[in-house]
């Protein structure tokens, strides 16, 4: 059992911090995912915060400072309301493995690293506006109440997004998480909600929103959260030439049926889900069930919500023996997928988005 009220079949990677998800499978059957079904990413404690003495301070480049309870931004700000996904930049972190050593302390997620909700808040570009953002301003910091301990220091998770994401409409300031206020493991009483950025900056028991010239120094946005190339290892490794992760990329995973899985032989729908580079939206995903030979499109399943994942399933034949499917996404903006894990293969383990390849036994 764990502590977090996730449903029995919820893969946990680590108990304390507590990481982990659902099996994509269960992950796939709703559009808008359970709260006992979200996966959780968490780096430090999980701090209990009193409604009484919670404060949002924001500061900065700006033109008043201020502190607002939580009913003070209920009553300031209309309620604003997005179905968006969040997507752990270390999902399908495991598959780098057979391209080279990943370090054990990672958490080494399958590809249920992501989910959705509709989260109800306030959005942060009206919070700006009235506070007035000064005009060499170009980053809004995003402050958490959690402690983490690391290289005998304890500091807050932190990190920050460029002043023009903040300004977009889609970035919330979140209390709700499908209706209901946000439970103690999702940032209870307060969150971040980045859509189509990747998930490390949705910070969660946000406390403070500091607006800046320059990126945050927090650790997780100058010493983590970076892009390198396959030369550069953990030892190598100048944390100053790496790239600051923003935007999700372009994925598309099969839920189901699951990798390895045996599978009688005859007519079977695979299904799956798909993401675009932040912003942009899926054009079309294509399966192939013969290993690369040959591809087909997949049935896009209508959603209305451009920040959520979009889901999809085709009907293939199984035959009998091993069988390789593999799935595709290409997105509006161009963005297709690699085609091995090689050519991404990075140390930290991040934004695998390869050619997604699973492995069937028809019986
Ligand atoms: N304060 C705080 N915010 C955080 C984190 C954290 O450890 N502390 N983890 C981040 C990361 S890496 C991810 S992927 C998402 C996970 O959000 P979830 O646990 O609600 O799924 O929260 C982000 N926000
Ligand atoms: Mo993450």
């Amino acid at each position: 059992m764990n502590h977090y009220h996730k449903r029995a079949e919820f893969i946990v990677h680590q108990q304390d911090p507590f990481n982990g998800g659902c099996p994509p499978t269960i992950l796939r059957e709703s559009l808008i995912t359970p709260i006992d079904s979200f996966y959780v990413r968490t780096h430090g404690n999980v701090p209990e915060v009193s409604l009484n003495d919670f404060r949002l301070t924001i500061d900065g480049l700006i033109e008043r400072s201020q502190a607002w309870s939580l009913d003070d931004l209920k009553a300031r700000f209309p309620k604003r309301e997005i179905t968006a996904t969040l997507q752990c930049a270390g999902n399908r972190r495991c598959e780098f493995q057979q391209a080279g050593e990943i370090p054990s302390d990672s958490v080494m997620w399958g590809y249920e690293g992501i989910s959705t909700a509709v989260w109800g808040g306030v959005a942060l570009a009206d919070v700006l506006n009235a506070v007035g953002v000064r005009w060499n301003a170009a980053h809004v910091e995003l402050i958490s109440l959690d402690q983490i301990e690391k290289d005998d220091q304890t500091f807050s998770y932190g990190g920050s997004i460029p002043l023009h994401k903040a300004l977009s409409a889609e970035v919330l300031l979140a209390y709700e998480m499908n209706g209901a206020p946000l439970t103690p493991i999702h940032g209870y009483p307060l969150r971040a909600v980045v859509p189509g950025y990747v998930a490390a900056r949705s910070v969660k028991w946000l406390s403070v929103i500091r607006v800046g010239a320059a990126p945050s120094e927090n650790f997780y946005q100058q010493r983590d959260y970076k892009l390198f190339g396959p030369q550069v290892s953990e030892d190598t490794v100048d944390w100053d030439q790496g790239e600051m992760l923003n935007e999700m990329f372009t994925d598309s995973v099969i839920c189901v049926p699951s990798d390895g899985a045996q599978v009688p032989i005859g007519p079977l729908i695979v299904k799956g889900y798909a993401v675009p580079f932040g912003g942009s939206q899926i054009e079309r995903v294509e399966v192939s069930a013969d290993d690369g030979h040959t591809w087909r499109s997949a049935t896009l399943i209508p959603n209305e919500h451009p920040w959520a994942w979009r889901f999809w399933e085709i009907p293939i034949t199984i035959h009998a023996g091993e069988q390789i499917l593999r799935a595709r996404a290409y997105d509006t903006a161009g963005n297709l997928q690699p085609e091995t894990v090689e050519q991404i293969w990075n140390f930290r383990g991040y934004m695998n988005n390869s050619v997604h390849r699973i492995r069937l036994i028809g019986v």
